[in-house]
């Protein structure tokens, strides 16, 4: 049964229709999570990435009400310069937003959600929302570990923030079967750091091993989703001083000023960019076209499996 909000691009529906291999892409990220006009630039570099590494890039988000796999560039050009003034959009979201014919910036929720309507099965992106440090009394849980649980929908991401409580986003991650893969790597990736002190639950090292597991554990009938962590290159990673110092500064700065609820998030990373200078945004832009490449790459094997 198609869905009668969602619309696929042309060239992601002969894509699909041909069975040959699609990435999707979330926009909270261009609306939230850059500055204009990198925001744009950088959404725009990950499509070529992809393209150029043998897959067809699918940019997700709310227009008009309708859901998009698939954006133009003038859409993309929309979403980074219209940014905090779109709704930030998780899955509580889409009924309203839809309802009403509104903009959505879709987080990795989101994303997911469209991405598995659409029959997209590899989703590329930056970081991914979590366990938040303090959650233990706030509650403060991102809809995007439910989702991992019950979509399915292959995420690749550079681990997580420090922003996270990274043992409880694991344990959460654990308790709702989702797999936890570090890209060549035993240890958990923390974003703009190749390493967290936590390990991860399997090391795969192709592109090839992860289209199988995935596709195993497709073919098996579990639901849900796989998170695969893919550390940053070596050449871009940060000083883990000088990013924890930030994180931990952010943090103070929201606590005193009481920002809660799905503010946080963005709050957090507007942040640490700030504390940061610009080297925390050039980190951010490295490690997503890196993980496009990979996640370009991986549903190609996926494709070629039968
Ligand atoms: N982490 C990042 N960059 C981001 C996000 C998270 O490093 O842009 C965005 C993603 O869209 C993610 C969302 O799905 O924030 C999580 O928000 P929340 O914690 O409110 O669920
Ligand atoms: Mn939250």
């Amino acid at each position: 049964m198609t869905n009668p909000y969602l619309s696929l691009s042309p060239e992601v529906s002969d894509a699909l229709r041909e069975g040959r291999p699609v990435v999707a892409l979330e926009s909270t990220i261009i609306s939230h999570g850059m500055p204009y006009p990198q925001n744009v630039e950088t959404a725009l570099r990950v499509e070529q990435a992809i393209r150029d590494n043998g897959a067809v890039p699918a940019t997700i988000a709310i227009i008009g009400g309708r859901l998009k796999a698939g954006c133009t560039k003038e859409e993309i050009e929309y979403l980074g310069r219209k940014g905090q003034a779109v709704t930030k959009a998780s899955r509580r979201d889409l009924p309203v937003l839809i309802a009403r014919g509104d903009d959505g910036a879709t987080t990795v929720a989101t994303t997911m959600i469209i991405a598995a309507m659409a029959g997209i099965r590899i989703f590329a992106t930056g970081g991914i929302g979590g366990v938040h440090r303090g959650a233990q009394v706030t509650m403060d849980i991102s809809a995007d570990l439910e989702e991992l649980a019950q979509t399915p929908v292959m995420v690749i991401c550079a681990g997580a923030k420090s922003i996270l409580d990274l043992g409880l986003t694991l344990e959460y991650l654990e308790t709702k079967g989702v797999p936890v893969i570090g890209y060549g790597t035993d240890e958990l990736p923390a974003f703009y750091t190749r390493k967290s002190g936590f390990g991860v639950d399997y090391r795969l090292d192709t592109p090839e091993q992860l289209a199988a597991a995935f596709d195993a554990k497709h073919k098996l009938g579990l639901k849900g989703g796989m998170l695969v962590t893919n550390p940053i290159p070596e050449e871009y990673s940060m000083p883990a001083d000088v990013i924890n110092h930030a994180i931990d500064e952010a943090i103070e700065q929201a606590q005193k000023q009481g920002i809660h609820g799905k503010q946080t998030t963005p709050f957090l990373l507007a942040k640490v960019k700030e504390l940061t200078g610009g080297d925390s945004l050039d980190a951010n832009i490295q490690l997503v076209l890196n993980n496009a490449r990979l996640a370009a790459r991986t549903a190609v094997a996926l494709t070629a499996l039968k």
